[in-house]
């Protein structure tokens, strides 16, 4: 299977973020993505290759072009104020605040465009996510090239960047760009899978009203798990999109047998709607030893993830979400890569 990859991920590297009243070290870190690679390599897998730079029009296919805007400018904008931290969001329009306009300054930019302070900014976040954004693009374009599957080892993540807003350590939507250029390109009817830890929030506000791109997610129940406010059983989608979209959440210390039945009621919806392609949301942030997550899949676990994702036959494109238990990561990244191939 194709992986492809950018060194430029390193570029991103926030400090800190809010962890039960402290800063600690964010556990979205770089050396995640070298773990896989490693593993991949390792492995055995097959070829590594760089992204091919596809530029922004197929973000702003999911994006709105103010957001893109904010993003491209945000640490200059941060920098101006003399500030030598990352940029980071503290005060957001909810409930009964103004949502309709913009803010002028940077610190009303960072919380209108965000949905939680997960999300630091740092002056090489741009270039990175929109590496990682190519490297979903570039995998994209293999699958509708005619191989079977590609590994987009995207970092920064996605799933929780919705059209208007970052959140969750994500910033452009990797899994939503490429399915949308799946679209684009021809195919009719697209799947997404989110099998992250956390519901893919922004995935699904981005597809929520449409027939053409079905969305399936299995997550930590939101009533007790990030990001709290999205998820729900009975968010089905709407207007020409209802019923386009299927929620499982599952409470704390699911694991591999109720997991795995919950996967195969999602690839059941997945195979009625009539998907061409596949797009998989691989978070694996599902594995009991992840340090901010709740279910108890073991390693060899993962491996039956990939096998059952491969008997849906579609061409698929594995897109890396979350995990943050960095000594394992790369193993159960290659063990459902390594289960969806054999
Ligand atoms: N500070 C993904 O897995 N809340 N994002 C963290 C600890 C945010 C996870 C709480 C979790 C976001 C892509
Ligand atoms: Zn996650």
């Amino acid at each position: 299977m194709l992986t492809i990859h950018s060194d430029d991920h390193r570029l991103h590297h926030g400090a800190g973020e809010f962890y039960r009243g402290r800063i600690v070290p964010c556990f979205e870190m770089p050396a995640r993505v070298e773990q896989i690679l490693a593993s991949v390599a390792g492995r055995g897998l097959g070829p590594v290759v760089a992204p091919v730079r596809h530029g922004r029009a197929p973000v702003e296919r999911v994006h709105a072009a103010d957001y893109v805007d904010f993003l491209a400018s945000a640490w200059d904008e941060w920098c101006a104020l003399g500030e030598i931290g990352d940029a980071l969001p503290y005060a957001w329009p909810a409930h009964d605040l103004r949502a309709d306009r913009v803010p002028d300054h940077i610190d009303g930019k960072l919380g209108f465009y965000s949905i939680d302070a997960a999300v630091p900014i740092t002056a090489g976040t741009w270039a990175a996510v929109q590496a990682s954004a190519d490297c979903a693009l570039t995998g994209a374009a293999a699958v509708l090239g005619g191989e079977r599957a590609a590994f987009a080892l995207c970092r920064p993540p996605g799933h929780h960047a919705g059209p208007r807003a970052m959140g969750g350590f994500c910033y452009l939507n990797n899994a939503a760009i490429a399915a949308q250029a799946m679209r684009d390109a021809g195919v009719v009817k697209v799947a997404v899978l989110d099998v992250d830890y956390h519901h893919g929030n922004g995935t699904q506000a981005i597809f929520y009203d449409r027939a053409d791109v079905f969305f399936a997610s299995l997550h930590g129940d939101p009533a007790v798990e990030y990001p709290f406010f999205a998820g729900f059983a009975d968010e089905t989608g709407s207007g020409a999109g209802q019923g386009c979209t299927l929620n499982l959440p599952l409470p704390w210390g699911t694991a591999a047998g109720a997991y795995l039945a919950a996967l195969d009621t999602g690839c059941a919806a997945i195979a009625a709607f009539g998907a061409q392609a596949l797009v998989v949301s691989l978070g694996v942030d599902t594995f009991a030893g992840d340090p901010i997550s709740h279910f108890k899949l073991e390693s060899a676990d993962f491996t039956r993830i990939g096998a059952r994702v491969a008997a849906l036959g579609l061409p698929t494109l594995f897109v890396m979400e979350g995990g943050y238990a960095v000594g394992d990561i790369g193993t159960n990244v290659a063990n459902v890569l390594e289960g969806f191939v054999h």
